[in-house]
């Protein structure tokens, strides 16, 4: 199939998730089109599948807010006709969907009928996509789309309870690369982190108040009172100069590392012995999932998606939004036997298999066909 790909093209999850679904599908045979405003940062190697279409929004002096959904929509319409796309598949409603849309009834015009799928992927619904401001055009544009996907079964009864949707929505979760997500050993790193043998936390988010980082801070406060131990805060975002703050004035800023945007995230998750995701809201939580992969196991809360992908008391523990308290007990609980935390890693690791993307891509592959034949 030629398949054109709309997404962010940032460090985030839906534009880690459609780069790296874009990059299976390639190798897959399928010719890929990513149509976005700068090359995603996961695409950064040469495929003969693989094309990049910039969208640029010309400046103006009139435009206060330059019309990026204008720009779009034409773009979309020019790769479809000139690359005789078969389908586009856009991640994030807001505003893929709807430039999708306006793309799609000007390709009428021509005489193509490009089907269009639209995945969801959490704030697009949760935060964003509830704002009276954006309600109205993204029920429009989900109801509109030929096919639509969730990224949990969470996230598609949160959609049809908040929109009034009048289509199927199916589920498709997240998935992992397992030849890149894997435990690396990297024992040199581990030593140079803790070099008396401490416990690694981690926690690796855009820093975002959904991502709740005070309370990654307060749980390793707490944790850190029971078990030699360090925390390592990657990624970057609003938050991070108040978690900052934070570890300063409960005195455990020593122990706690923020290392900023890293690529090569897998390298860190592989000395790490547990993982904080403590969110308000998820709608699948891939990061956890990367973690996983690597055999690091989960203290998460029981927030959107996160209950279908990590097992209470197997892959790590779930506790209701902002219960510190109980989640730094059970981070105390996994980290204090070696025999149990040998037991969660291996078991964190044997569930991230069941998401490998080998088993996820023919669902995207399948309902591609079955959107398409319904057009
Ligand atoms: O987590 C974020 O804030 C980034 C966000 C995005 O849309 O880029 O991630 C969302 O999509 C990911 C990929 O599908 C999911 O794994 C994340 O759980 C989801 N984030 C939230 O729902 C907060």
């Amino acid at each position: 199939m030629k398949i054109g790909i709309v997404c962010y093209p940032t460090f985030g999850g839906s534009g880690v998730v459609a780069t790296e679904l874009g990059k299976a599908l390639a190798s897959n045979g399928h010719q890929i089109h990513f149509i976005t405003y700068s090359q995603p940062a996961r695409l950064d190697f040469f495929s003969e599948n693989l094309y990049y279409h910039e969208v640029a929004v010309s400046q103006y002096p009139l435009f206060d807010f330059p019309p990026y959904e204008s720009a779009l929509a034409s773009k979309l319409v020019d790769v479809v006709r000139f690359e005789k796309l078969d389908i586009l598949h856009v991640h994030y409603a807001i505003p893929h969907a709807s430039a999708a849309y306006l793309a799609k009834q000007i390709l009428k015009t021509y005489g193509i009928d490009i089907p269009v799928v639209t995945t969801l992927h959490g704030t697009d619904i949760t935060l964003v996509g509830r704002d009276k401001s954006f309600k109205p055009v993204v029920t429009f544009s989900i109801n509109e789309s030929d096919g639509v996907t969730t990224v949990s079964e969470s996230l598609r009864e949160e959609t049809l309870s908040f929109f009034d949707i009048t289509r199927p929505i199916q589920v498709i979760p997240n998935f992992i690369d397992l030849n890149r997500f894997y435990n690396k050993k990297r024992e040199h790193f581990k030593r140079a982190i803790a070099p008396d043998d401490e416990r690694i936390l981690v926690h690796t988010s855009n820093f975002r108040q959904v991502k709740n980082t005070d309370d990654v801070i307060r749980i390793f406060h707490l944790v850190n009172q029971k078990i030699p131990s360090k925390l390592l805060m990657v990624g970057d975002g609003p938050e991070r100069s108040n978690a900052e703050e934070l570890s300063r004035q409960l005195g455990i800023a020593n122990s706690v590392r923020f290392l900023g945007k890293q690529d090569a995230i897998e390298e860190i998750l592989s000395v790490s012995d547990l993982f904080l995701i403590p969110s308000g809201s998820e709608s699948f939580g891939l990061a956890a999932l990367e973690a996983m992969a690597c055999s690091v196991p989960v203290i998460s809360s029981n927030a959107g998606g996160l209950p279908e992908l990590n097992v209470q008391g197997v892959t790590g523990f779930l506790s209701d939004v902002r219960n510190v308290d109980e989640m730094a007990k059970n981070a105390t609980y996994i980290l204090e036997n070696c025999e149990r935390l040998a037991e969660f890693k291996a078991a964190a690791f044997n569930r991230a298999k069941d998401f490998e993307i080998s088993k996820i891509l023919p669902n995207y592959e399948n309902y591609y066909q079955q959107t398409i034949e319904s057009v």
